[in-house]
């Protein structure tokens, strides 16, 4: 391919990029974000280092002590800089109802009206980068391909992690392969001479925007995570979910885990959790030595695509190739198999640097004597005392490629998937949820998750202990309308019993139910191991659990206690159904079923008024 020059800015466009539709939208946005120069990222180690030297050069990072944790670098962002923006995204549809009353909305064409202005030379004095990346196994039927054009060498480097980035995703690509468009730009131009600064962002302007029937994703003003890594959330969920849903598939924000027994069988669960639940924890648990021989391994820890297949099963892959997991409380007691996981090849993000350049964060285990925090500030614990300061940010970050985990799945990168045996749906609930409960029916499950709540933590929210809504943990997540998400998963049921699909199971799990000293009464970690073996001991038919208004939970016999003391006053503690509790949970679907009252599916009304009555009868 002849190298088109625009503006005395050269395309460089590689010969083994052959996709003339990719070709032309780089050069119409390099046209209007008009970058100092274009760079084709090929996913290189090479690639990689050198960015990394840039990077650490520009003062965005910092290399760690290579003796303690090599080949890894810790960027701090600017302060206002530190989360995704839900409140700055967007999803525009062509009507307002498509997008539903949870997700913002503008009309597309006030949208590019907004956005045109804004990138129109916002790469100014920068490089773009074009970041060709898989969603899934390279090939992969279930997975698909973005690109990414973005000025931020950061979010190359954690590409290369998060996803199958480089060079081989042209070959899938091809001459005329599809791609999901997406740009993104720090919203920071440099004037001639100006010197830039260590965490360029737009610190008044941000959006993140869908566009769902074009499915193309803007990003505007951010650096970080989910704002700026546009494979992650606003691809693999957003985007892919409306995917999903015009081509009879799920695009889900769950975890996916292998189980195996100790006669050697394997099951795969996929679960989703609202965030602060503990999610990294359960997709990387250690079952408790008393339960010898039961295996747990990771193949996914935030995204899970499933798909029917002519098997009669459901087949998921993680879209992702790496974890964007948050650091602190992150420690060898919680999870182990993370912090071996983070031995080397990281890069941490927000978290303290130590005298030994290392990183700490709080949670991690003792505090050092002092440490410069993530502002780049004196800590010592004396000054956290006094002034509460953080060492770490809450939301601090690590990035590492999935291959660091030792639990990692053998399957994990199998372009067929594993097929799914069960879904959990979990928040966190200090009352009212039992500790584990299994649906009757495939209806019952998608009201649990639809209708699933978990108490905010001060970390995330600032109010603490109030209960948010999270339908399927897919709240910031979903998309389109709520409700036609509902009638989607619904309709799964039929369309699968049709083509002779068996359904998985759907539970639902608490490791959250609190005392009347307000300490949780469940050890949760690796003991969740044994609710595991429950969920899999009914999929066998070897238990039956008890009835009650919500669903199936187990008795006290069924779970296997050895190695735990826990007595049955503490079990009825964590699974009884206090019918004040449940009157006060039903009057909150009421008013999370008005909000979503458009399209609303009728049948999840009509589950609900059963539990009533199952309720008031009791
Ligand atoms: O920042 S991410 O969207 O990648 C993670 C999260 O906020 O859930
Ligand atoms: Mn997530």
């Amino acid at each position: 391919m002849n190298a088109p020059v625009m503006q005395g800015l050269e395309l460089n466009v590689p010969d083994y990029v052959k996709n003339a539709r990719l070709i032309a939208w780089v050069a119409d946005m390099a046209a209007l974000c008009k970058p100092a120069r274009i760079e084709w990222s090929d996913g290189s180690e090479e690639e990689y280092d050198r960015l990394c030297d840039l990077m650490v050069q520009a003062g965005t990072l910092k290399r760690l002590n290579p003796a303690k944790r090599p080949n890894s670098y810790l960027a701090w962002s600017d302060p206002s800089d530190v989360a995704r923006v839900e409140d700055r995204t967007f999803i525009c549809s062509e009507k307002q109802e498509d997008a539903g009353p949870t997700n913002n909305w503008m009309a597309p064409a006030e949208m590019r009206a907004t956005l045109n202005p804004l990138f129109d030379g916002c790469m100014k004095g920068r490089t773009m980068y074009v970041i060709p990346f898989s969603m899934g196994p390279l090939g992969s039927h279930i997975a698909h391909i973005g690109v990414e054009l973005s000025d931020s060498p950061y979010v190359v480097v954690n590409m290369k992690h998060m996803t199958r980035m480089g060079r081989a995703v042209y070959d899938v690509l091809g001459v005329d392969g599809e791609f999901v468009p997406c740009v993104h730009t720090v919203g920071a131009p440099l004037a001639q001479g100006q010197q830039d600064v260590a965490w360029p962002c737009n610190p008044t302007t941000k959006y993140i925007v869908h566009y769902p029937e074009t499915r193309e994703i803007w990003s505007y003003g951010s650096g970080y995570g989910g704002n700026a890594l546009l494979g992650k959330k606003c691809l693999a969920l957003r985007i892919a979910s409306i995917m999903g849903r015009d081509q009879g598939w799920l695009a889900e924000h769950m975890l996916i885990l292998g189980v195996t027994s100790p006669e050697g069988k394997k099951y795969h669960v996929a679960a989703a959790f609202p965030s602060a639940c503990g999610k990294t924890n359960f997709a990387m648990l250690i079952p408790p030595t008393a339960l010898n021989g039961w295996k747990v391994t990771t193949i996914g820890d935030d995204i899970a695509w499933i798909k029917p297949h002519a098997d009669g099963k459901l087949y998921a892959i993680n879209p992702e190739a790496g974890y964007f997991g948050v650091a602190p409380g992150t420690n060898t007691l919680t999870n182990p198999n993370c912090m071996a996981s983070l031995n080397r090849d990281v890069i941490f993000t927000n978290v303290a640097l130590t005298d030994d350049g290392d990183v700490w964060w709080e949670g991690m285990g003792d505090a050092p004597a002092h440490a410069i925090d993530w502002q780049g500030k004196d800590w010592t614990p004396a000054i956290a005392k006094e002034t509460g300061a953080k060492a770490a940010h809450p939301n601090a970050r690590f990035t590492v490629s999935a291959i660091n985990n030792p639990a990692l799945d053998t399957a994990w990168d199998d372009p067929a998937g594993v097929p799914i045996d069960a879904f959990i749906f979990g928040g966190r609930r200090s009352n009212t949820v039992p500790l584990a409960t299994e649906a009757r029916t495939w209806m019952e499950g998608v009201y649990m998750a639809a209708t699933m709540g978990s108490e905010t933590t001060a970390a995330a929210f600032g109010a603490q202990g109030v209960v948010r809504r999270d339908p399927f943990a897919m709240l910031p997540f979903c998309g389109y309308n709520m409700s036609d998400y509902f009638q989607h998963w619904l309709d799964m049921e039929h369309k699968l019993e049709e083509s002779g699909h068996t359904l998985p199971k759907i539970f639902c799990v608490n490791w959250f139910r609190k005392g009347a000293d307000g300490k949780f009464v469940w050890p949760g970690y690796g003991d969740n191991m044994r609710v595991l073996k429950w969920m899999i001991d009914r999929i066998e038919g070897k238990v039956k659990g008890e009835d009650h208004a919500f669903g199936i939970s187990p008795t006290y016999e069924e779970i296997t206690w050895e190695g735990l003391d826990f007595s049955r006053e503490q079990f009825e503690s964590v699974t009884d159904m206090n019918p004040e509790h449940w009157k006060a949970e039903l009057a909150m679907h009421t008013e999370l079923f008005q909000k979503l009252a458009y399209h609303l599916p009728q049948e999840l009304i009509d589950t609900k008024g059963k539990m009533e009555a199952r309720l008031t009868q009791a």
